[in-house]
């Protein structure tokens, strides 16, 4: 294509392709989101309708951009793990940051009705986001753990200073001056001692975060004409813990004919789960994820 006169101006866009050969992580984060919660009356401390609509705009991310691998979410932020030998757009940052950030801030307003639907949507909400690059699986897993670990430390004062104030009677201040300096063993106690409540009974969603994976399920069927794969090899479970009824497998799949026979075939779908993410045992049973 020939340049106009006026092309020049196009040099003075300059590359941002990422390190290759690195990890990285995006993270967004919701703006503002203290005045967001107050204005939308979320429910202290945790608003289960908000943290559902949160892991549905991020379903909707790695629906699109297979090469997410895993993502961890809670409160107002979402972290996302890409293949460390990632091609996507070159790796050039602004595209990334900018087409999964819209596509995560689109999909939470698209989705807001089906998780509030006694809420209208008062103004509308944004999220800021960036990319880290991490060098090896260390940093990849210390990350994800600093994430879980920070989701603990806080749920669990939120929960003892909500239960002190709207259980206890207590004014905020003073529920502050109680929880100031407590360590967690402390603040387990206080809520079993003067509420009743086993903190490891609370809801695991609000306890470890969500996280999503794309775990593989076998889809074994007889067919005398079609198999039906997925395209891209995907599909998304948006219950959690357990695949999606068969009747669902034809969404977006691709038929594949074949000689009537009985084919095993593996497919990914994006599951939910509220688990340790901290300790071996998540990582060692997904090796994959920290592949080059
Ligand atoms: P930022 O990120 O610097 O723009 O500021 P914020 O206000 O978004 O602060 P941040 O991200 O450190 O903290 C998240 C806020 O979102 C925090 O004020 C509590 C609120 N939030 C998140 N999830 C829930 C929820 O489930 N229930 C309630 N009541 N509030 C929530
Ligand atoms: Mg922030
Ligand atoms: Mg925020
Ligand atoms: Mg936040
Ligand atoms: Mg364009």
């Amino acid at each position: 294509m020939a340049g106009s006169k006026y092309a020049y101006v196009k040099n003075y866009e300059l590359p941002d392709n990422l390190l290759p050969g690195t990890f990285m992580i995006m993270r967004i984060d919701g703006h503002g989101f203290h005045r967001f919660s107050t204005e939308h009356s979320f429910a202290k401390p945790n608003d289960e309708r908000a943290l559902r609509l949160m892991d549905c705009a991020a379903q909707s991310v790695m629906d699109e951009y297979k090469d997410i691998v895993l993502a961890f979410g809670e409160s107002d932020e979402y972290s996302f793990l890409f293949r460390k030998d990632t091609k996507l757009y070159n790796r050039r940052q602004t595209k990334l940051l900018s087409l999964i950030l819209s596509l995560f801030t689109s999909s939470y307003i698209f989705h807001w009705p089906k998780f509030f639907p006694d809420e209208s949507l008062n103004y509308p909400p944004s999220f800021d986001a960036r990319i880290v690059l991490y060098p090896s699986a260390k940093e990849v897993r210390d990350y994800f753990a600093w994430r879980q670990v920070d989701t603990h430390i806080n749920n669990l004062y939120n929960t003892a200073f909500w239960a002190l104030v709207q259980q206890g009677g207590e004014s905020t201040t003073r529920a502050h001056a109680l929880l100031k300096g407590t360590v967690s063993a402390q603040k387990h106690e206080l809520l079993f001692s003067r509420f009743g409540i086993n903190y490891n009974g609370i809801p695991a969603r609000f306890r470890k975060g969500s996280v999503l994976v794309r775990d593989e399920v076998k889809d074994a069927r007889e067919s005398g004409g079609h198999d039906f794969v997925p395209d891209a090899g995907t599909r998304t479970d948006l219950s959690e813990g357990s695949p999606l009824p068969d009747s669902s497998l034809a969404a977006g799949a691709t038929p594949v004919a074949h000689q009537g026979k009985k084919k095993v075939k593996a497919i990914k779908t994006v599951r939910i789960l509220h688990e340790d993410i901290v300790r071996n045992e998540f990582w060692d049973a997904r090796p994959e994820l920290l592949d080059g």
